[in-house]
Protein backbone atom coordinates (compact mmCIF):
# COMPACT_ATOMS: atom_id res chain seq x y z
CA UNK A 1 0.00 0.00 0.00
CA UNK A 2 0.99 3.26 -0.45
CA UNK A 3 1.69 6.44 2.29
CA UNK A 4 -1.40 8.38 4.09
CA UNK A 5 -3.66 10.16 2.28
CA UNK A 6 -1.72 12.50 -0.38
CA UNK A 7 -3.51 13.86 -3.83
CA UNK A 8 -0.59 15.00 -6.58
CA UNK A 9 2.95 15.50 -5.98
CA UNK A 10 4.66 18.73 -4.66
CA UNK A 11 7.99 20.99 -4.46
CA UNK A 12 10.59 18.89 -2.50
CA UNK A 13 12.09 19.98 0.79
CA UNK A 14 15.34 18.24 0.83
CA UNK A 15 17.30 21.15 2.36
CA UNK A 16 15.70 20.64 5.92
CA UNK A 17 16.58 16.89 5.68
CA UNK A 18 13.44 15.68 4.29
CA UNK A 19 12.70 13.08 2.02
CA UNK A 20 12.94 13.82 -2.04
CA UNK A 21 9.91 12.94 -3.64
CA UNK A 22 10.84 9.94 -5.75
CA UNK A 23 9.85 9.55 -9.33
CA UNK A 24 9.92 6.16 -9.65
CA UNK A 25 12.56 5.28 -12.41
CA UNK A 26 10.45 2.40 -13.10
CA UNK A 27 7.34 1.35 -12.08
CA UNK A 28 8.05 -0.74 -9.37
CA UNK A 29 4.65 -0.82 -7.22
CA UNK A 30 4.15 -1.86 -3.82
CA UNK A 31 2.23 -4.45 -4.52
CA UNK A 32 5.14 -5.55 -6.71
CA UNK A 33 8.29 -4.15 -4.62
CA UNK A 34 10.83 -6.30 -6.28
CA UNK A 35 9.00 -6.14 -10.08
CA UNK A 36 12.25 -6.71 -12.81
CA UNK A 37 12.25 -5.14 -16.40
CA UNK A 38 14.99 -6.17 -18.95
CA UNK A 39 17.27 -3.03 -18.82
CA UNK A 40 19.44 -4.75 -16.04
CA UNK A 41 23.56 -3.55 -16.30
CA UNK A 42 25.72 -2.43 -18.43
CA UNK A 43 27.15 -3.28 -21.63
CA UNK A 44 30.89 -2.61 -20.83
CA UNK A 45 32.49 -6.00 -19.12
CA UNK A 46 35.47 -3.35 -17.80
CA UNK A 47 32.60 -1.88 -15.82
CA UNK A 48 31.71 -3.00 -12.60
CA UNK A 49 27.95 -4.03 -13.02
CA UNK A 50 25.28 -1.96 -11.15
CA UNK A 51 23.30 -3.26 -8.37
CA UNK A 52 19.99 -2.70 -7.08
CA UNK A 53 17.19 -4.57 -5.30
CA UNK A 54 14.91 -4.13 -2.11
CA UNK A 55 15.37 -5.30 1.36
CA UNK A 56 12.98 -5.77 3.58
CA UNK A 57 13.17 -5.11 7.59
CA UNK A 58 11.19 -6.76 9.68
CA UNK A 59 11.02 -7.05 12.83
CA UNK A 60 8.87 -6.98 16.71
CA UNK A 61 7.43 -3.10 17.30
CA UNK A 62 10.30 -0.89 18.54
CA UNK A 63 13.42 -2.74 17.54
CA UNK A 64 14.42 -0.24 15.28
CA UNK A 65 14.18 -0.90 11.80
CA UNK A 66 12.97 2.47 11.23
CA UNK A 67 15.54 3.75 12.74
CA UNK A 68 18.73 1.44 11.08
CA UNK A 69 16.99 2.54 7.86
CA UNK A 70 17.43 5.85 8.37
CA UNK A 71 21.01 5.92 9.40
CA UNK A 72 21.62 2.94 6.55
CA UNK A 73 20.29 5.90 3.88
CA UNK A 74 21.75 8.69 6.04
CA UNK A 75 18.50 10.70 5.95
CA UNK A 76 15.23 10.49 7.74
CA UNK A 77 12.99 8.79 5.64
CA UNK A 78 10.60 7.17 8.68
CA UNK A 79 9.68 8.57 11.59
CA UNK A 80 11.36 6.87 15.01
CA UNK A 81 9.36 6.82 18.15
CA UNK A 82 10.17 4.75 21.87
CA UNK A 83 6.47 3.86 21.78
CA UNK A 84 5.73 0.48 19.50
CA UNK A 85 3.79 0.47 17.00
CA UNK A 86 5.14 3.63 15.67
CA UNK A 87 5.35 3.01 11.24
CA UNK A 88 2.12 2.15 10.33
CA UNK A 89 3.02 2.06 6.47
CA UNK A 90 5.63 0.51 4.14
CA UNK A 91 7.90 3.06 3.41
CA UNK A 92 10.76 2.90 1.30
CA UNK A 93 14.15 4.30 2.27
CA UNK A 94 16.42 4.09 -1.41
CA UNK A 95 20.29 4.52 -0.32
CA UNK A 96 22.44 5.78 -4.08
CA UNK A 97 25.49 4.63 -4.62
CA UNK A 98 27.92 4.72 -8.24
CA UNK A 99 27.89 1.00 -7.68
CA UNK A 100 24.40 0.47 -6.92
CA UNK A 101 21.08 1.05 -5.37
CA UNK A 102 19.60 -0.43 -2.18
CA UNK A 103 15.88 0.26 -1.76
CA UNK A 104 15.29 -0.88 2.30
CA UNK A 105 11.37 -0.99 2.93
CA UNK A 106 10.75 -0.52 6.30
CA UNK A 107 7.24 -2.13 7.55
CA UNK A 108 5.30 -1.88 10.51
CA UNK A 109 6.39 -3.58 13.76
CA UNK A 110 4.48 -7.23 13.72
CA UNK A 111 2.77 -7.83 17.15
CA UNK A 112 -0.41 -9.97 18.30
CA UNK A 113 -3.08 -7.39 16.85
CA UNK A 114 -5.70 -6.06 19.05
CA UNK A 115 -7.23 -3.70 17.06
CA UNK A 116 -8.30 -3.46 13.24
CA UNK A 117 -5.14 -1.08 12.66
CA UNK A 118 -2.85 -3.90 13.78
CA UNK A 119 -4.71 -6.42 12.06
CA UNK A 120 -4.02 -3.68 9.05
CA UNK A 121 -0.35 -2.77 9.93
CA UNK A 122 0.36 -6.23 10.43
CA UNK A 123 -1.21 -7.33 7.21
CA UNK A 124 1.00 -4.18 5.46
CA UNK A 125 4.75 -5.58 7.07
CA UNK A 126 3.59 -9.93 5.63
CA UNK A 127 2.69 -8.08 2.22
CA UNK A 128 6.38 -6.48 2.00
CA UNK A 129 7.99 -9.55 2.03
CA UNK A 130 7.21 -11.24 -1.57
CA UNK A 131 9.13 -10.38 -3.91
CA UNK A 132 11.96 -8.41 -2.56
CA UNK A 133 15.67 -9.88 -3.10
CA UNK A 134 16.44 -9.72 0.75
CA UNK A 135 14.83 -9.84 4.29
CA UNK A 136 16.74 -8.31 7.57
CA UNK A 137 15.50 -9.50 10.26
CA UNK A 138 15.78 -7.08 13.85
CA UNK A 139 15.90 -8.29 17.10
CA UNK A 140 17.68 -6.45 20.34
CA UNK A 141 20.18 -7.05 21.69
CA UNK A 142 19.51 -6.36 25.16
CA UNK A 143 16.30 -8.04 25.30
CA UNK A 144 16.17 -11.98 25.49
CA UNK A 145 14.89 -13.04 22.14
CA UNK A 146 11.25 -13.93 23.06
CA UNK A 147 8.20 -16.21 21.90
CA UNK A 148 7.16 -12.78 19.89
CA UNK A 149 10.82 -12.86 17.31
CA UNK A 150 10.33 -16.83 17.52
CA UNK A 151 6.63 -16.51 15.81
CA UNK A 152 8.24 -14.10 12.81
CA UNK A 153 11.29 -15.90 12.16
CA UNK A 154 9.27 -18.82 11.59
CA UNK A 155 7.53 -17.28 8.70
CA UNK A 156 11.08 -15.81 7.03
CA UNK A 157 12.70 -17.33 4.46
CA UNK A 158 15.94 -19.51 5.09
CA UNK A 159 18.05 -16.44 3.65
CA UNK A 160 16.83 -14.20 5.87
CA UNK A 161 19.90 -12.35 7.21
CA UNK A 162 19.47 -11.85 11.42
CA UNK A 163 20.33 -8.15 12.72
CA UNK A 164 21.07 -7.76 16.49
CA UNK A 165 20.26 -4.32 16.90
CA UNK A 166 20.83 -2.23 19.82
CA UNK A 167 24.48 -3.24 20.39
CA UNK A 168 25.52 0.54 22.65
CA UNK A 169 22.69 -1.32 25.48
CA UNK A 170 24.32 -4.79 25.30
CA UNK A 171 27.45 -5.82 27.24
CA UNK A 172 29.58 -7.93 24.73
CA UNK A 173 28.45 -11.19 26.33
CA UNK A 174 24.44 -10.37 25.95
CA UNK A 175 25.13 -9.87 22.43
CA UNK A 176 27.09 -13.14 22.00
CA UNK A 177 23.93 -14.83 23.62
CA UNK A 178 22.12 -13.06 21.64
CA UNK A 179 23.30 -14.71 18.91
CA UNK A 180 23.96 -17.80 20.18
CA UNK A 181 20.35 -17.98 20.55
CA UNK A 182 19.71 -16.38 16.95
CA UNK A 183 21.30 -19.58 15.62
CA UNK A 184 18.26 -21.77 16.56
CA UNK A 185 16.60 -19.46 13.26
CA UNK A 186 19.18 -21.28 10.74
CA UNK A 187 19.26 -17.94 8.93
CA UNK A 188 21.31 -17.34 6.70
CA UNK A 189 23.56 -14.52 8.34
CA UNK A 190 24.24 -12.77 11.62
CA UNK A 191 25.25 -9.05 12.08
CA UNK A 192 25.40 -6.96 15.11
CA UNK A 193 25.11 -3.13 15.09
CA UNK A 194 23.90 -0.41 16.67
CA UNK A 195 21.55 2.04 14.80
CA UNK A 196 21.87 4.71 17.07
CA UNK A 197 25.44 4.90 17.35
CA UNK A 198 26.01 3.28 13.28
CA UNK A 199 27.96 0.97 15.13
CA UNK A 200 28.20 -1.88 12.38
CA UNK A 201 26.05 -0.09 9.97
CA UNK A 202 28.36 0.38 6.67
CA UNK A 203 29.66 -2.93 7.25
CA UNK A 204 25.87 -4.38 7.23
CA UNK A 205 25.37 -2.19 4.04
CA UNK A 206 28.56 -3.20 2.52
CA UNK A 207 27.21 -6.74 3.03
CA UNK A 208 23.52 -6.03 1.26
CA UNK A 209 25.04 -4.17 -1.44
CA UNK A 210 27.17 -7.38 -2.69
CA UNK A 211 24.28 -10.03 -2.11
CA UNK A 212 22.12 -7.48 -4.90
CA UNK A 213 21.36 -8.95 -7.95
CA UNK A 214 22.63 -6.84 -11.32
CA UNK A 215 19.54 -4.42 -12.02
CA UNK A 216 18.35 -0.72 -13.27
CA UNK A 217 18.11 1.85 -10.46
CA UNK A 218 14.39 1.67 -9.68
CA UNK A 219 13.94 5.12 -8.31
CA UNK A 220 15.70 8.44 -9.52
CA UNK A 221 19.21 8.73 -8.33
CA UNK A 222 18.74 11.39 -6.49
CA UNK A 223 15.91 10.19 -4.60
CA UNK A 224 15.78 9.09 -0.67
CA UNK A 225 12.27 7.96 -0.43
CA UNK A 226 9.03 7.21 -2.34
CA UNK A 227 6.56 9.20 0.29
CA UNK A 228 4.46 12.04 -1.13
CA UNK A 229 5.06 14.74 0.63
CA UNK A 230 1.57 15.41 2.46
CA UNK A 231 1.99 12.17 3.99
CA UNK A 232 5.80 12.77 5.04
CA UNK A 233 4.39 16.38 6.82
CA UNK A 234 1.59 13.92 8.46
CA UNK A 235 3.98 11.39 9.66
CA UNK A 236 6.61 14.22 10.95
CA UNK A 237 3.20 15.41 13.30
CA UNK A 238 2.59 12.47 14.27
CA UNK A 239 6.38 11.85 15.37
CA UNK A 240 6.02 15.18 17.38
CA UNK A 241 3.00 13.92 19.26
CA UNK A 242 4.23 10.09 19.91
CA UNK A 243 7.31 12.13 21.41
CA UNK A 244 5.08 14.13 23.91
CA UNK A 245 2.52 11.13 24.69
CA UNK A 246 2.02 8.46 27.27
CA UNK A 247 0.91 5.36 27.52
CA UNK A 248 -2.13 4.28 24.77
CA UNK A 249 -2.55 7.53 23.61
CA UNK A 250 -0.40 7.37 20.69
CA UNK A 251 -2.06 4.04 19.31
CA UNK A 252 -5.24 6.74 19.09
CA UNK A 253 -3.28 9.59 17.08
CA UNK A 254 -3.88 9.71 13.45
CA UNK A 255 -3.07 12.56 11.56
CA UNK A 256 -3.44 13.35 7.65
CA UNK A 257 -2.88 16.51 5.88
CA UNK A 258 -6.32 17.73 4.11
CA UNK A 259 -4.89 20.79 2.64
CA UNK A 260 -1.68 21.31 1.07
CA UNK A 261 -0.99 24.64 -1.27
CA UNK A 262 2.26 25.72 -0.04
CA UNK A 263 3.43 27.62 2.43
CA UNK A 264 -0.36 26.76 3.47
CA UNK A 265 -0.75 22.91 5.05
CA UNK A 266 -3.41 21.84 6.94
CA UNK A 267 -2.68 18.85 9.33
CA UNK A 268 -5.61 17.32 10.97
CA UNK A 269 -5.09 15.36 14.22
CA UNK A 270 -7.61 12.53 15.19
CA UNK A 271 -8.32 11.17 18.80
CA UNK A 272 -10.50 8.55 19.61
CA UNK A 273 -12.20 10.44 22.36
CA UNK A 274 -13.41 14.00 23.58
CA UNK A 275 -10.65 13.37 26.76
CA UNK A 276 -7.42 12.58 24.43
CA UNK A 277 -8.54 16.22 22.58
CA UNK A 278 -7.60 17.77 25.56
CA UNK A 279 -3.92 16.20 25.95
CA UNK A 280 -3.16 16.71 22.91
CA UNK A 281 -4.34 20.27 22.69
CA UNK A 282 -2.25 20.68 25.87
CA UNK A 283 -2.88 23.68 28.71
CA UNK A 284 -3.43 26.79 26.51
CA UNK A 285 -3.10 25.47 23.31
CA UNK A 286 0.48 24.26 24.66
CA UNK A 287 1.07 20.84 23.30
CA UNK A 288 -0.16 21.80 19.59
CA UNK A 289 1.85 25.00 19.57
CA UNK A 290 5.21 22.88 20.40
CA UNK A 291 4.47 20.13 18.03
CA UNK A 292 3.64 22.72 15.58
CA UNK A 293 7.21 24.64 15.82
CA UNK A 294 8.91 21.42 16.00
CA UNK A 295 8.03 19.92 12.87
CA UNK A 296 8.02 23.45 10.78
CA UNK A 297 11.66 22.93 11.71
CA UNK A 298 12.13 20.33 9.62
CA UNK A 299 10.24 21.91 6.82
CA UNK A 300 11.39 24.30 4.09
CA UNK A 301 11.41 27.81 5.58
CA UNK A 302 7.96 29.49 5.01
CA UNK A 303 6.00 27.05 6.00
CA UNK A 304 2.23 27.77 7.07
CA UNK A 305 1.34 24.72 9.61
CA UNK A 306 -2.31 24.76 10.60
CA UNK A 307 -3.31 21.66 13.08
CA UNK A 308 -6.32 20.80 13.50
CA UNK A 309 -7.70 18.27 16.01
CA UNK A 310 -10.59 16.24 15.41
CA UNK A 311 -12.56 13.35 17.17
CA UNK A 312 -13.37 10.16 15.35
CA UNK A 313 -15.10 7.79 17.99
CA UNK A 314 -12.83 4.53 17.84
CA UNK A 315 -11.08 5.07 14.70
CA UNK A 316 -8.76 2.27 15.73
CA UNK A 317 -11.09 -0.49 15.92
CA UNK A 318 -13.19 -0.03 12.46
CA UNK A 319 -11.81 -1.42 9.18
CA UNK A 320 -13.31 0.86 7.44
CA UNK A 321 -12.23 4.28 9.29
CA UNK A 322 -8.92 2.24 9.42
CA UNK A 323 -8.89 2.06 5.86
CA UNK A 324 -9.87 5.77 4.76
CA UNK A 325 -7.16 7.01 6.92
CA UNK A 326 -5.18 5.24 4.53
CA UNK A 327 -3.90 2.29 6.57
N1 LIG B 1 20.04 2.53 22.36
C1 LIG B 1 19.56 2.32 21.14
N2 LIG B 1 18.30 2.68 20.86
C2 LIG B 1 17.85 2.45 19.61
C3 LIG B 1 18.64 1.86 18.60
N3 LIG B 1 17.89 1.74 17.49
C4 LIG B 1 16.68 2.27 17.79
N4 LIG B 1 16.65 2.70 19.07
C5 LIG B 1 15.53 3.31 19.78
O1 LIG B 1 14.47 2.37 19.82
C6 LIG B 1 13.19 3.03 19.76
C7 LIG B 1 12.38 2.45 18.61
O2 LIG B 1 13.00 2.77 17.38
P1 LIG B 1 12.21 2.69 16.00
O3 LIG B 1 13.22 2.86 14.94
O4 LIG B 1 11.03 3.60 16.02
O5 LIG B 1 11.72 1.18 16.07
P2 LIG B 1 10.81 0.38 15.01
O6 LIG B 1 11.30 -1.02 15.02
O7 LIG B 1 10.80 1.08 13.72
O8 LIG B 1 9.40 0.46 15.71
P3 LIG B 1 7.92 0.28 15.07
O9 LIG B 1 7.80 1.22 13.92
O10 LIG B 1 7.04 0.66 16.20
O11 LIG B 1 7.77 -1.15 14.70
C8 LIG B 1 13.52 4.52 19.58
O12 LIG B 1 13.45 5.13 20.87
C9 LIG B 1 14.94 4.52 19.05
O13 LIG B 1 15.66 5.69 19.38
C10 LIG B 1 19.98 1.49 18.93
O14 LIG B 1 20.77 0.98 18.14
N5 LIG B 1 20.38 1.75 20.22
MG1 LIG C 1 9.26 1.93 12.67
Amino acid sequence: MSGGESEGETGVPDEAGAPVQGDAADQASASNPGGRSEQAGSDDPSEPEFRSGFVTVVGRPNVGKSTLINRAVGYKVSIVSDKPQTTRHQIRGILNRPDGQLVFVDTPGLHRPRTALGERTNATAQETLSGVDLVCMLVEAHAKIGPGDRWIAKRLPPETILVVNKTDRAKPDQIIERLATALEFDFAEYFPVSAKSGEGVPELVEHLMSKLPPGPAWYATDSVSDAPEQFWIAELVREQLLARMDQELPHSIATRVTEYEWPRIRCEILVERDSQKGMVIGKGGRVLKDVGTAVREELPEGAFLELHVAVSKDWQRHADLVERLGY
